[in-house]
């Protein structure tokens, strides 16, 4: 059967994991020793160059020595469960918080209510104080506007249109196991249609499906590169790919109304670096260190209401969203990904 072999095209373990070693200079070797020393290993969810920004703003400022991996949630999860007797990192960034919800449920995670969090509207962070939001994203639909013309159709307006004959073979989307943003659409399809319907959408999405990526990010980049006619990503990729020069990306999102991410911060259960993880948790909610993604072209809308939003981000504020829950999504992710896998062999 077709669909059986499809395969999850999984990026070289390079490009996804960059392990980044903050080398800055401006003065962070003479911080670091005044900090004893101090370092923090993380696990990031967002774009490399954000963590690298992100890391280096951080060394500087405070000296503490960050060393970040760059990794799917699935994969987070996974990693973070594996070293459970042993953790190696103390601190989870980015990426929709469905997959710190899970590892909140599943025990991976220490509370920390920062002083800072106070600034963070209640909607963007955990009641009970495990994790809080950094970011915020909506889910879309990105379409090379060469291969739409090619194709007579216009760029897809709701989920319907994604059934469209045109569209068979032609749209890219992640695997909701391994992929944060692709379980956003798998979690957005059940609470839009019901579990029953919203399964059997994704059945019929997936004949229309060309391959599943391992992240949510490169769906909106195949695209652009005239790989797909459609990928599913967050809109924000979008913008950044199309303003890195994919100029025939064409943005745009579903009529019934889409979900959307709240990206989090939050303490790995007894890692080693637990005071500096603090005070990165700390220094990524201050509107400060919320406007340096933007500096590289990370476009998401801000979860302090201090920090200024990427005017990029303007385009897409008016998008329709569902009233996406998030405890629901993190406390169902394995078992609705494994009923997705089920449906989409049947
Ligand atoms: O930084 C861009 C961004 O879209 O990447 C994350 C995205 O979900 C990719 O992660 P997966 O590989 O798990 O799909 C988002 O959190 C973020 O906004």
């Amino acid at each position: 059967m077709k669909g059986k072999t499809k395969a999850i095209c999984a990026a070289s373990l390079a490009s996804l994991m960059l392990l980044a070693m903050a080398g800055c200079g401006g003065g962070g070797d003479k911080k670091a020793a005044d900090n004893g020393g101090k370092k923090l290993t993380m696990y990031w969810g967002a774009l490399e160059d954000f963590m690298v920004a992100d890391i280096n703003a951080f060394q500087k400022e405070t000296g503490i020595k960050v060393e970040g991996v760059r990794m799917s949630s699935g994969e987070t999860i996974g990693r973070i469960k594996a070293e459970k007797a042993n953790p190696k990192a103390s601190l989870w960034f980015g990426g929709p918080a469905d997959g710190q919800i899970q590892a909140k449920q599943d025990g991976l995670l220490e509370k920390y209510v920062s002083p800072n969090a106070a600034k963070i509207p209640d909607q963007f962070k955990d009641k009970d104080g495990y994790w809080t939001g950094v970011y915020v994203g909506y889910l879309g639909f990105a379409s090379n506007a060469k291969l739409l013309k090619q194709a007579g159709v216009e760029a897809p307006k709701s989920w319907a249109d994604l059934l469209k004959p045109e569209f068979k073979g032609q749209i890219v989307t992640a695997n909701p196991g391994s992929s944060g943003t692709a379980y956003t659409m798998l979690a957005t399809l059940v609470q839009l249609k019901g579990e029953k319907d919203g399964l059997a959408y994704m059945k019929a999405l997936h004949k229309q499906i060309k391959n599943y990526q391992k992240s949510g990010t490169a769906p909106a980049r195949l695209a652009g590169q005239g790989e797909c006619i459609v990928g599913i990503s967050f809109l924000h990729d979008a913008i950044k790919y199309r303003e890195e020069g994919m100029k025939d990306l064409v943005l745009t999102a579903p009529a019934e109304g889409t979900g959307y991410e709240v990206g989090a911060v939050s303490l790995i259960k007894g890692g080693p670096d637990q005071d500096a993880a603090k005070k990165f948790i700390d220094w990524a909610l201050t509107a400060k260190a919320q406007e340096i993604g933007q500096t590289v072209g990370s476009y998401q809308f801000l979860t302090n209401p201090d920090a200024k939003p990427p005017k990029q981000a303007a385009e897409i504020k008016d998008t329709k969203l569902i009233k996406y829950n998030f405890e629901w999504a993190g406390a169902h992710r394995n078992e609705l990904v494994e009923k997705w896998n089920k449906a989409i062999k049947d």
